[in-house]
């Protein structure tokens, strides 16, 4: 296995489905790639920093919404080495959330009316800024869904950002995220997921293929230039 492994993000509102997929996902590469499969999420609650944010999304803690910001973005450089060592070493990686998470919310949280002050001076630039430098995605998979869909799904409701408003500005910022990484040339692909779980399924696997067997090209980093 000389070419190192695909690394593969799946991003997406709360309850699009990503869980779901990322799962079927790793099924269906252990089955057609030539290498093993790992996946990976964020946030890892299970770090003390992944413990802090636990707290903070259960509403048991509360923090600036710069700090919380800062804690995601820490949560993925802690885990930085282990994902290079898993690629480096030919593993298929996917992940379910990565740094586009960490913007399209915490910037989301800046355009809600009731912000505080402070928060509603957050810059798109600055939620950018903690993540550049990671590891750039091979393929960022999108999975969009209208926030009033995403709704009707079970658990939605139990965490601190699972609210009508703050779901249609994340939506919102992903779009604009999206126009950023298609002209920086990392490949993004947007994906209706309010269709059945096997047809979501199908659309996801269509462009896996050829990350099945790794890649050549050296990994990128985010966000640099
Ligand atoms: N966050 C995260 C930040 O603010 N900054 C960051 O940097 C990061 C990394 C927790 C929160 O943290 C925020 C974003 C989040 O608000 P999380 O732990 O990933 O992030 O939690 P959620 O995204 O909320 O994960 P969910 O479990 O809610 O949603 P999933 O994984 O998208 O959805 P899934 O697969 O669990 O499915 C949800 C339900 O829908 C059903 C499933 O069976 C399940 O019941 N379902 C479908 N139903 C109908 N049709 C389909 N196609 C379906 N697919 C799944
Ligand atoms: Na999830």
């Amino acid at each position: 296995m000389s070419r190192r492994g695909a690394f593969i993000v799946v991003e997406g509102l709360d309850r699009s489905g990503k869980t779901t997929q990322t799962n079927l996902l790793c099924e269906h590469l252990s089955k057609i790639g030539d290498r093993p499969v790992k996946l990976i999420k964020f946030p890892d609650r299970t770090t003390p920093i992944g413990q802090m944010i636990d707290n903070y999304l259960r509403s048991k803690s509360e923090l600036d919404d710069h700090a919380i910001h800062l804690l995601f973005s820490a949560n993925r450089w802690e885990m930085r080495s282990s994902l290079l060592q898993l690629l480096n070493e030919g593993i298929t990686v996917i992940c379910d959330r990565y740094a586009f998470s960490g913007v399209a919310f915490t910037f989301a949280k800046s355009l809600v009316a009731s912000a505080p002050e402070s928060t509603r001076k957050l810059t798109y630039e600055w939620c950018r800024t903690p993540d550049a430098g990671l590891p750039a995605p091979d393929l960022i998979l999108f999975l969009d869904i209208s926030a009033e869909v995403a709704k009707l799904r079970g658990g939605y409701g139990d965490e601190r950002y699972e609210k009508a408003e703050l779901q249609q500005r994340v939506r919102e910022v992903y779009k604009r995220i999206q126009d950023d990484m298609q002209t920086s040339g990392v490949h993004w692909i947007s994906i209706n997921a309010s269709h059945e779980m096997e047809v979501v399924k199908q659309e996801i696997c269509s462009y896996v293929k050829d990350l099945s067997n790794g890649v050549n090209e050296p990994i990128k980093s985010l966000w640099l230039t």
